[in-house]
């Protein structure tokens, strides 16, 4: 069956001209896996520095990039007064410049065509494709409303595409690092302390006595400070305590491993509660100030023993008992950690809700060695008319679920986007940027359906990634080391400035988001929300603001702010109004209650594999962000692509051998398109399999990672909705393994 948008294979474009830097970088060198700030950098090699800010990943660690005196660039190194690096990029940061000299990247617009009956890319001018894109969008806002376009995005091109959109009359601004990676968890503890999480955690890693993972498989999960501040926590004698089915890299740093069996994370956390409760451990003056609803909590887990526990979660009751007390004798200095993908099993909100629980009782919040509160630096907007009124936005896109989603909900989009009679606001247009939707979305085959129902779709990004074949116009951006972009102002300890500026001319025939979005700003009779020719001037403007300059910040590259909000931590006894409806940490959440939800949180059993199936459970490899970095020809080297977990009883069982490949099939019978590398250990549960999540590419073109390894995406068709806030809770997914005939036999 032929689809109106098939598939489009990019074809190789353009000579590829650019040879690989000859740069050496400090990768996993002396097992220490960050770069070094103590290389002398060589004076007469490296001609010049420009500031940065990172964009392999979202911690955005700042840095400096340095070109020869030919202006190639050479290496990029951390800020050393950076506090989300203290100098040290991690190797994918150390790597980045690869996504530079990648030499399969998007070089030119393209424009969808049929040519003799079949669908091609054709090569195209900034103008003839951007005059594409602003026909359509006026194509959709005619036909149905400007609400109807939607724009898709991770990253820096968000806020110029977004403002784009809101001044063109559409509010749809959806990004998957909500509700398929942190949304849950920002609502979990904003229902208890009045805020969320945010990025970068304001965990205070570097003085906690006694540090709680849940799954945050961090030294995989390569979060820059945060892997250094543990790294500094374990040296100072600091209690690590490791709960993961997987013998994780953390794991292996701790005091306590807890492999327990997977889903079961509720029922562990409410057992901690009870054990804190009953033997008196939790911080009884800060409870009593700060709390609300301790005495509906105690008796709400009254029957919730560790020996309940044992049963669900396989985990020793003495185990559980040892471990809370562990953790009472740290309090206030201990960090049971939110996580941050936390999109496991549907009931994600509340096992967040838990974990902040949990946290009050230990007086973590607020506390040395616990959270600290966190502060970021303003700064003004640069001036525009107000934006038009949206008739309807994501809100309405929700059909009345998901109460607490504070922020769009991109499952829910794409479910907006097919046609259905419940579905009153229909979506018809997409842009895409800097998500590629086909390995960041569990239900492929639905989100190919949407792909298809939709009038346009329009893809920015700087790769051939699996998004953009089945986009109508391919517009490729410059890396990020070829740009401006907004001034970093992420909260930490101090608030700060970092600024990101090009160290080359862009290569190719690429461009920066704020540069595509003003051209389309200017097509759509938009102009008066784009009063600027180059993006420096808004930067400029915005720094004069604060007594600063653009010129000073290139020079500087990161400045430091004095907090103005008070103290990092309570001082004893210090009054404080939390933002909840009480004003206190609620223990009990009255905003959950109030809208029917479960006001303290009740375990729930999941679904278990069949017979010869195993739990489907994925996370990071050190050196890889996602599937953006497969194609890095510097971190494609150190991994190129990723492989199964199985445990030996199990390799037994099936007679497997280590380095065998297999294909896996999942529970609707998906069978993973490319084979996967069999690696037997005992790191892992019997009844689960692992797998490193961004492989699997589907893009020929992407010539060093096509094909190499499985997507987990692709076997994740059963979701657990989070009925809270709509997350995709990705891990209720059962494969079983075929070998070569299997499959052969499978597909007939
Ligand atoms: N190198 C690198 N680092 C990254 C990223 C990256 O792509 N690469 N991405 C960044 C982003 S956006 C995010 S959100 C974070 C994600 O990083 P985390 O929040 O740390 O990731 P999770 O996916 O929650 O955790 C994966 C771990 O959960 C374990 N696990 C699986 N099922 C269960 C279960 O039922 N219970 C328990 N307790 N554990 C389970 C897995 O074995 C694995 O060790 O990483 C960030 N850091
Ligand atoms: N199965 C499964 N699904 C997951 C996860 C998982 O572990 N397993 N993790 C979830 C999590 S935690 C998150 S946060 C999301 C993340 O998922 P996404 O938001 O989709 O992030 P990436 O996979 O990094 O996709 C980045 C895209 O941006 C492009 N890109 C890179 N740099 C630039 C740039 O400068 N400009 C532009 N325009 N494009 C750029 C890349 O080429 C790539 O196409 O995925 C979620 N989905
Ligand atoms: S943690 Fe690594 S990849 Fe992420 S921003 Fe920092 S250096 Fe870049
Ligand atoms: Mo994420």
């Amino acid at each position: 069956m032929g689809s109106r948008r098939d598939f489009i294979k990019i074809s190789a474009l353009g000579a590829a001209g650019v040879a690989m830097a000859g740069g050496t970088y400090s990768i996993l060198k002396n097992s220490n896996v960050f770069g070094q700030t103590d290389q002398p950098v060589n004076p007469g090699k490296y001609a010049k520095r420009f500031p940065t800010y990172c964009e392999v990943c979202f911690w955005k660690c700042a840095g400096w990039v340095y070109t020869d005196d030919e202006g190639k660039i050479q290496k990029i190194i951390g800020n050393e007064e950076d506090p989300h690096c203290n100098g040290r990029l991690c190797p994918r940061g150390t790597g980045g410049v690869g996504m530079y000299y990648d030499t399969d990247r998007l070089k030119t617009p393209l424009i969808r065509e049929t040519e003799n009956g079949k669908q091609i890319f054709r090569e195209a001018t900034w103008d003839e494709a951007l005059d594409v894109v602003a026909k359509n969008m006026k194509k959709i806002a005619e036909k149905y409303g400007p609400e109807s376009m939607a724009l898709f995005y991770h990253g820096s091109p968000g806020h110029y595409l977004g403002h784009l959109m809101k001044a063109y009359g559409s509010g749809n601004k959806v990004a998957p690092s909500y509700a398929q990676c942190r949304g849950p968890r920002e609502v979990g503890f904003a229902a208890t302390f009045g805020g969320g999480v945010g990025s970068p955690e304001p965990t205070d890693i570097r003085d906690t006595k006694c540090l709680v993972l849940i799954g945050s498989h961090i030294g995989e999960n390569m979060h820059n400070s945060q892997v250094q501040e543990m790294s500094d926590a374990i040296d100072k004698g600091a209690t690590i305590i490791t709960v993961d089915p997987r013998y994780s890299t953390a794991a292996s740093k701790s005091k306590y491993w807890l492999p327990i069996k997977p889903s079961t994370d509720l029922a562990l956390l409410m057992a901690w509660i009870n054990v804190i409760i009953n033997e008196q451990l939790y911080d009884k003056a800060y409870v009593e100030q700060y709390a609300f609803g301790f005495e509906q909590l105690k008796e709400h887990v009254k029957t919730m023993t560790p020996e309940w526990a044992y049963g669900i979660t396989t985990i020793k009751p003495d185990v559980i008992r040892k471990t809370a007390w562990e953790m009472a004798k740290a309090s206030p200095s201990v960090i049971v950690h939110p996580g941050r993908h936390v999109t496991w099993y549907g009931d994600d909100t509340q096992r967040s809700r838990a974990i902040a629980i949990l946290n009050a009782l230990l007086g973590s919040w607020g506390r040395r060695g616990g959270f600290y509160f966190k502060e970021s630096a303003s700064l003004p907007h640069y001036p525009h008319p107000p934006y038009p009124k949206y008739k309807w936005g994501w809100k309405e896109t929700l059909n009345g679920k998901y109460k607490f989603a504070g922020l769009a909900v991109a499952n829910a989009m794409i479910d907006a986007s097919l046609p259905s009679p419940e579905n009153k606001h229909q979506i018809h247009g997409w842009m895409v940027a800097g998500t590629n939707l086909p390995l960041t979305m569990p239900e492929k085959e639905k989100l190919k359906k949407a792909m298809d129902e939709l009038d346009f779709l329009a893809v920015v990004d700087t790769m051939p990634m699996d998004i953009t074949g089945y986009a109508d116009v391919v517009l490729p951006e410059c890396t990020y080391l070829e740009r401006y972009d907004d001034i970093r102002v992420s909260p930490n300890r101090e608030p700060n400035y970092a600024l990101r500026m090009p160290a080359s001319e862009p290569l190719y025939d690429t461009k920066p988001a704020w540069w595509i979005a003003k051209q389309l700003g200017h097509k759509l009779g938009l102009d008066e929300y784009f009063d600027y020719d180059d993006y420096k001037e808004v930067l400029d403007w915005q720094l004069q603001q604060v007594g600063s300059s653009l010129e000073e910040m290139e020079k500087i590259g990161f400045m430091k702010l004095d907090r103005e909000g008070g103290g990092l931590y309570l001082r004893p006894g210090e009054p404080y109004e939390f933002n909840t409806n009480t004003g206190k940490i609620e223990l009990y959440s009255t905003e959950f209650a109030a809208e029917g939800f479960d006001p303290m949180p009740v375990f729930t059993q999941h679904p278990e594999p069949p017979d010869g199936f195993y739990r489907l459970i994925y996370g990071r490899a050190p050196m890889h962000t996602f599937g953006r970095t497969a194609n890095n020809p510097n971190l494609n080297d150190l991994m190129d692509e990723n492989s199964v977990w199985i445990n030996p009883k199990v390799a037994r069982v099936w007679d497997f051998q280590h380095g065998q490949y297999i294909w896996l099939k999942n529970q609707d019978g998906i069978i993973s398109s490319f084979p996967i590398k069999i690696r037997i250990t005992e790191r892992i549960r019997w009844d689960s399999v692992y797998m490193v999540h961004g492989f699997g590419h589907t893009n020929k073109k992407l010539t060093r990672s096509y094909g190499k390894g499985a997507s987990d995406s692709q076997l994740i068709t059963n979701v657990m909705i989070d009925p809270m806030m709509g997350g995709t809770g990705m891990r209720g997914n059962f494969v079983t393994l075929l070998t070569e005939n299997q499959r052969e036999e499978a597909k007939s």
